[in-house]
């Protein structure tokens, strides 16, 4: 194991910058059985003693031939090493992605995978298995080669050696939907921990909900891996200050405090001390000083951590990026590329690797897969459980198998959502959101959500149902604070979290604006969260420009697999939510109104589902002179103007379009029948108070808003704005 050599180039500017060092270039040491410290040794070895362990001086140190040894085990070691390479190969020979952060957070992962987490490689789905969210995304060949290793089906050697290639398993970033045993879709860093928050979320809340004395239904550990990008980012202090408020007990992180980012060495633009941010935030912090090798003190933390049942855990393991690497570890420079074949070598010359790439020694691959019968044996055990618990609990074990299990969605909720909707007299429709939110509550006991602090004007609280707090997770009402993209992420979590909860979240639709990357990426990951998105256009009058949307509809209508609702009265508005429901592989945004609208006079609550309908035509034969078409507050000036139109003696089609993403959906018949081509484009308007930006598809002419809003009373801006009945038929008129 003894290696001797010297560490020169980043090594020892990185040293030079941490002033560990009294002379910025180590020496050769002459013993066979020691070598002079990388860098990043020495700053583990230094911290190790602040951590009142084991000392190893610190200029010039000569290391000793135990760490070295790295974890003191040999077997271990391998153990270690073979996730370690398998990362390594795996970017080498795509010539691409990040080798660094999987070389420092082996021996952590590993100890958690192995020691730590109950799962079934061969049911990656077993409902109460223990979570494990990499929010370090860039890192992803560590999930591969933990899933690999484990022997999960999704993950072979093929898809090993075709990391980031067209085709494979193993994409660049983690994706939910492409490879089992991936919780959630990572990469755009700080979201993976805000979803682990929302996983952790649901379980509280399901535990809650089903477990029974001497029935632990549920209690599966959700943990997770976060690099300084993720602490960093303002989204993770979002969730992990909630998470701290709800005392979420079975979240435990492991941050890789690795001290470098991209851009080289954190010190130069973070150096708070993280631990006591996050202790501020209500989380146990326990410090790991050397990740690198103390493989004991990391499974001290995670046993501490699951010890403590009412805070969220922080395990913050001090690790060396590139880890083995003696030329590229400790720097940026083995975060995001291969290292190189001669890095590689002499990785492996110093880590003692024997092995050609991509090859696991038997003994430590039958040692993994040894956790396949114990997966199997956990979910035989659970199955066993829940077949007691459900003759005792009869009512609530159908309702966890049909829920919780399999997804079902309780018959008649539709039903009752429509009849709602068929009945309801006219109002904002934010009001009628309400409405449905609360017969939504009563008939999907798994219907959850809640707004970012503006309860009171989204109107979304579910009443009778409570609020989910730390002694009260039971409740169903979320509050999220002022934390739109926590939020976001957070109902990503809840989704994915395998429990299938159906969560709404709500602000004004203006602040989507701060929760976008999430809700991108409940588009991608195939998430069906339904946001409850009121204030949806100037109309909303004295709060101005700041909080009046424009381009937002254009915007949320160009991302892929997102449906942008805006329903015109109670029945669009039931049938907005009854496809958010049904909708579980795509999110639906309902944008609602704060003003008062009309009730339509033919309002279809089937046409509305299908994104676009035919209000009223008073041509025969279909071909009428103008069509006006229009979504939510703007179909009654739609309407209104048609009728005046009509007395003019034209012929007028007045078309609702709540969704257009729903309306693509249809086929070319429904969609003639709608908007035929015996109705040209020239003779076609829209009506909006948002951007024209789109509508460009479907009609000649628009009466938009192509600027900012203004701030005054709501019919005085749409009146400045010309969203008027006046202005309408006069354009129409034009035409
Ligand atoms: C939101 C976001 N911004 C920027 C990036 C690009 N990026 C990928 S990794 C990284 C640095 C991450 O540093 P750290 O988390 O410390 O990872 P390490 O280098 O230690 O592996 C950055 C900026 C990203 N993936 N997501
Ligand atoms: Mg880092």
């Amino acid at each position: 194991m003894a290696f001797v050599g010297t560490f020169t180039g980043v090594t020892a500017r990185a040293e030079s910058r941490r002033g560990l060092l009294s002379t910025a270039r180590p020496t050769v040491s002459s013993s066979a059985s020691s070598f002079v410290a990388p860098a990043a040794l020495k700053r583990a070895s230094v911290a190790k003693h602040a951590g009142g362990m084991t000392m190893v001086e610190a200029a010039d140190t000569v290391v000793p031939a135990a760490l070295l040894k790295q974890t003191g085990d040999d077997f271990k070691d391998l153990c270690i090493n073979s996730i370690r390479f398998l990362s390594i190969d795996g970017v080498e020979k795509a010539n691409s992605g990040h080798p660094g952060m999987p070389m420092g957070m082996a021996p952590a992962a590993y100890t958690l995978f192995q020691n730590y987490m109950t799962f079934n490689p061969k049911n990656p789905n077993f409902v109460n298995r223990d979570r494990f969210v990499l929010s370090a995304g860039h890192g992803s060949m560590l999930i591969y080669s933990l899933l690999y290793l484990y022997g999960y089906d999704s993950v072979n050697m093929d898809d090993l050696q075709n990391f980031r290639q067209l085709g494979s398993r193993t994409p660049g970033h983690p994706e939910n939907f492409e490879t089992a045993g991936v919780e959630v879709t990572t990469g755009p860093l700080g979201q993976g921990v805000c979803n682990a928050v929302g996983i952790a979320m649901a379980e509280a809340h399901i535990a809650a909900t089903y477990n029974k004395p001497g029935f632990d239904l549920v209690d599966n550990y959700t943990y997770a891996i976060m690099g300084d990008g993720c602490v960093m980012e303002g989204i993770s202090g979002e969730a992990c200050s909630l998470a701290g408020h709800l005392g979420l007990g079975k979240l435990i992180v492991l941050y890789d405090d690795n001290n470098i980012s991209i851009d080289g060495n954190t010190d130069i633009s973070f150096t708070e001390d993280v631990g006591k941010r996050y202790e501020a935030y209500g989380w146990q912090v326990i410090n790991v000083p050397n990740g690198n090798v103390d493989t004991d003190a990391i499974a001290k933390a995670i046993e501490d951590g699951k010890a403590c049942t009412d805070k969220p855990t922080l395990i913050k393991v001090t690790t060396m990026i590139g880890f083995g690497s003696p030329n590229k570890s400790d720097s940026h420079d083995s975060h995001g590329a291969a290292l190189g074949k001669d890095e590689v070598e002499a990785t492996r010359e110093y880590l003692g690797w024997k092995h050609p790439e991509f090859e696991v020694p038997q003994k430590a691959l039958d040692h993994f897969r040894s956790k396949i019968d114990e997966g199997a044996e956990a979910e035989k055990a659970w199955n066993a459980k829940f077949a007691e618990y459900k003759s005792k609990f009869p009512e609530l074990g159908a309702q966890f198998e049909s829920g919780v299990l399999k997804g079902e969605l309780p018959s008649g909720w539709e039903a009752e959502l429509k009849a709602y909707g068929e009945g309801a007299k006219a109002n904002a429709t934010r009001k009628l959101s309400e409405a449905s939110l609360q017969v939504l509550a009563k008939t999907i006991p798994n219907w959850v959500g809640g707004s970012a602090d503006l309860a009171p004007s989204n109107l979304t609280i579910m009443e009778g149902y409570g609020d989910f707090q730390k002694a009260t997770p039971e409740g169903r009402n979320l509050r999220f604070g002022v934390r739109e993209h926590g939020m976001g992420a957070i109902c990503n979590g809840i989704v994915l979290s395998g429990y299938n909860l159906l969560p709404y979240c709500a602000t004004f639709f203006i602040f989507t604006d701060y929760m976008r990357a999430a809700m991108r990426l409940a588009a991608l990951s195939q998430v069906g969260v339904v946001y409850t998105m009121t204030h949806d256009s100037v109309a909303l009058g004295e709060d101005g420009p700041t909080h009046q949307p424009i381009e937002h509809l254009a915007s949320y209508r160009a991302m892929p697999n997102i449906n942008m609702y805006r329903p015109a009265d109670p029945v669009e508005v039931a049938a907005a939510y009854a496809v958010g429901v049904e909708s579980r592989k795509t999110p639906t945004i309902i944008a609602l109104t704060r003003q008062g609208t009309k009730k339509l006079e033919n309002g279809s609550y089937e046409g509305a589902k299908k994104g676009a309908y035919v209000l009223s035509d008073n041509s025969s034969g279909g071909a009428a002179d103008l069509c006006l078409m229009a979504t939510g507050s703007e179909v009654d000036l739609a309407v209104d103007a048609a009728e005046e139109l009509r007395k003019s003696g034209k012929t007028v089609r007045v078309v609702s379009m709540p969704c257009w993403e729903r309306f693509e959906l249809q086929d070319e018949s429904y969609k003639q029948s709608v908007l035929p081509d015996a109705i040209p484009l020239t003779k076609r308007l829209s009506v909006e108070a948002m951007s024209s930006f789109g509508w460009a598809k479907y009609a000649g002419s628009q009466v938009s808003i192509d600027t900012f809003g203004a701030s005054g009373p709501g019919p005085a801006v749409m009146k400045l704005f010309n969203m008027t009945v006046e202005n309408v038929v006069a354009k129409a008129s034009a035409l």
